[in-house]
């Protein structure tokens, strides 16, 4: 065969998610390089839509530095985000679901008009119609939450389910609101939104051009997370976590 076998390793990183078992990392061995991993990414979410779900936004991945800290990987990343990923406001979550879950506060766009490919954004008020505070739950499938950047992005990027709070209007900052994740009423993590990149807003200049390289479009009515701006934490059965935005509010998960 010339060239990583793609669509075996989506269906070796599917099996994965879908039995909650880790496996080891296959990047180097298959000489998966970004490009390739990005196909892998495409044909595992393809498993997906074929079961039935749909695409509904975009997540970035590694847009600060305590992120790219915890994890090794120094890139910004992007994934994608299928409706059976969502998780109400307040909802739950079974953690054996999944291999190691961890959670991460998030801040949400909620998207409108996008400029055409190639374009910046212009005016972020017309490209975004609403933000909201959000919670990432990743669950890297590879052993030990450890990986390579062909790795990470080949897996989705860990994605695994997200929670988004209330919709606000977009206020007229960004750049520098404090972020709390709570877990069991206790501060966890603490940050500001102006880790994400300096200010979340380049967070979707970047999601527009680096899923554009790949062919991928952003569409009006799609979410999109801008990135953690914390390291994130493992989930415990029972815990009751919440992710705070100045400003946006909360957003809430427990696992069960
Ligand atoms: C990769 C995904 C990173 C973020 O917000 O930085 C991410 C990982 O940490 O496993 O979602
Ligand atoms: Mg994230």
């Amino acid at each position: 065969m010339i060239g990583p076998d793609i669509a075996g390793i989506a269906d070796k990183l599917g099996a994965a998610a879908d039995t909650a078992t880790a496996i080891p990392q296959l990047a180097a061995e298959t000489g998966l390089d970004v490009d390739t991993a990005y196909g892998v990414q495409a044909a595992l979410v393809q498993r997906r839509l074929e079961r039935g779900e749909r695409l509904v936004g975009l997540k970035m991945g590694l847009t600060s530095r305590a992120k790219m800290a915890q994890v090794g990987v120094d890139e910004v990343i992007w994934g994608r985000l299928t409706d059976a990923m969502r998780v109400p406001d307040g909802g739950a979550v079974n953690p054996t679901a999944y291999i190691h879950p961890r959670v991460e506060p998030e801040v949400a766009f909620l998207l409108d008009r996008l400029p055409e490919p190639g374009e910046p954004v212009g005016d972020f008020a017309t490209a975004v119609r609403a933000v909201a505070p959000a919670i990432e739950l990743i669950d890297s499938r590879y052993a030990d939450f450890r990986f390579s950047l062909p790795d990470v992005i080949a897996d989705n990027t860990s994605a695994a389910a997200f929670v988004i709070g209330p919709w606000s209007p977009v206020p007229a900052g960004l750049d520098n609101l404090g972020v709390l994740l709570e877990v069991d009423g206790r501060v966890a993590q603490v940050g500001s939104t102006a880790a994400i990149l300096g200010d979340p807003r380049r967070a979707l200049d970047e999601g527009i051009r680096l899923a554009g390289r790949h062919g991928v479009r952003l569409e009006s009515g799609w979410v999109f997370l801008a990135g953690a701006a914390t390291a994130a934490v493992p989930l415990r059965p029972g815990a009751h976590v919440r992710a705070v935005v100045e400003k946006l509010g909360t957003a809430s998960l427990r696992a069960s």
